[in-house]
């Protein structure tokens, strides 16, 4: 099945350094199947026009293409209502977009936000240019050497100060699955709203933001093999309704004059300027194709992979992984003895096969390792055993070639 899928990745069909690609960066992005390609190409050729405000015909149709976007982003997370679907440009828009609101509004001195050690920086600078400007805090929920949340530490966290917490759904370096819904759950017993950073989340589980009653669940589409430059902000129409504006200009307003401005309704008020159309129907059809494969498929597939890594990479040498979590999505993260990360990223380039490097976004993750950096290799439907093999391979070349 997994060849077949292959076939539809345009970008896979090819060589670097006369080596057939092995694309093992999944977690940074995801490549775009010839549906999504032929979704983007389309709205341009035949549809391109500013949505909203046209009374002409393709101003029309535009408008109807964004718009049944949006309601099938809405079934796919199961949200109650469109109108709960904000467009952003990714989960960092989003998030800086419920941080801002949180401090312009909600936030005061000395109060307090929760997010956890294993944070994109996506969730942690946002909310520390909130707390900044308020004068409040950030509290940090410790981990476990496997990466793990710590529970306990989660629930002494709270107090009357706390206003929000905010975490990932899964971690984009350790590949932690987070008991969001548990979390979630504790949150609520005390009153406080939480923001799932939903980045890898979405790709990594079968999200039903009803079920999981979370407040905002942000994603990128980039990472479910959309285009870059769109994303969603889910969030619980009494939150969005409290929260002001994160821009001003056009589509966000009902009626402006130098004396007052009123705002336009949701989601709209969110949506400042002209939106990425092509990029929401490139979403929809991101959607389509991961539905026609199905979820489960989807999921079944990514654990195999990751199962499959775990057991044959510890054949080499030195190995260390960094994240070992019982519940984990298709993220491997390691160390090759001494070995800097980025020379066995460059070697592993060599040879055809694209991992990443670096700290991921993740510096207080990596200070909690007291590492670095690390390897990373994240995978994909079109990614097969056999990629894997070669990777494990390559990274017994490369530990020969390095001591
Ligand atoms: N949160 C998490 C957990 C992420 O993994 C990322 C991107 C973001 C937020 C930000 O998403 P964006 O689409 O707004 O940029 N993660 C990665 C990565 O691991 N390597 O490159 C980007």
């Amino acid at each position: 099945m997994t060849e077949k899928i292959k076939e539809e990745f345009p970008v896979l069909q090819q060589d670097v350094y006369g080596k057939p690609l092995i694309y093992l960066d999944n977690a940074a992005t995801t490549q775009k199947p010839i549906s999504v390609l032929n979704a983007v190409d389309n709205y341009y050729r035949c549809l391109n026009s500013n949505v909203h405000r046209g009374v002409h015909r393709l101003s029309i149709l535009a408008t109807e293409a964004y718009e049944h976007a949006r309601m099938s982003i809405q079934q796919f997370i199961n949200a109650p209502n469109a109108h709960e679907i904000v467009f952003t440009r990714g989960t960092t828009e989003s998030i800086n977009l419920v941080a801002n609101g949180f401090a312009n509004t909600i936030l005061k001195q000395n109060d307090e936000v929760i997010v956890s050690t294993m944070e994109h920086h996506s969730n942690i600078v946002p909310w520390q240019l909130a707390v900044e400007k308020c004068g409040a805090k950030l509290k940090v929920i410790s981990i476990n050497e496997i990466g793990e949340i710590d529970m306990e530490c989660y629930q002494n966290l709270f107090s009357e100060k706390t206003k929000i917490v905010a975490v990932t759904h899964v971690s984009n370096v350790l590949g932690t699955i987070n008991p969001i819904k548990k979390m979630i759950e504790i949150a609520h017993a005390h009153q406080v709203p939480i923001l799932i950073d939903g980045a890898q989340g979405i790709k990594s589980t079968k999200v039903d933001v009803q079920d999981l009653d979370c407040d905002f669940y942000c994603f990128s589409g980039h990472k479910i093999y959309a285009p870059m430059g769109i994303g969603v902000l889910y969030g619980k129409e009494k939150y969005l309704e409290q929260l002001p504006p994160y821009q001003g200009g056009g589509e966000m307003i009902q009626n402006v004059s130098f004396e007052k401005t009123t705002f336009n309704s949701l989601p709209f008020k969110f949506e400042a300027g002209t939106p990425n159309v092509g990029g929401a129907i490139g979403l929809e059809a991101a959607i389509d194709f991961m539905l026609k494969i199905g979820r489960e498929n989807l999921l079944t597939h990514d654990k195999a992979l990751l199962d499959y890594a775990q057991t044959k990479m510890q054949e080499i040498d030195e190995i260390r992984f960094i994240g070992q979590a019982r519940e984990k999505a298709a993220v491997v993260s390691f160390l090759l003895g001494t070995a800097h990360p980025a020379d066995v990223g460059t070697l592993l380039d060599t040879m055809g096969i694209a991992v990443r490097t670096g700290h991921h976004c993740a510096e207080p993750l990596m200070n909690r390792y007291q590492i670095s950096g690390t390897v990373r290799a994240s995978f994909a439907i079109y990614n097969t055993k056999t990629e894997i093999d070669k990777l494990v391979e390559a990274l017994k070349k490369t530990n020969r070639i390095l001591s």
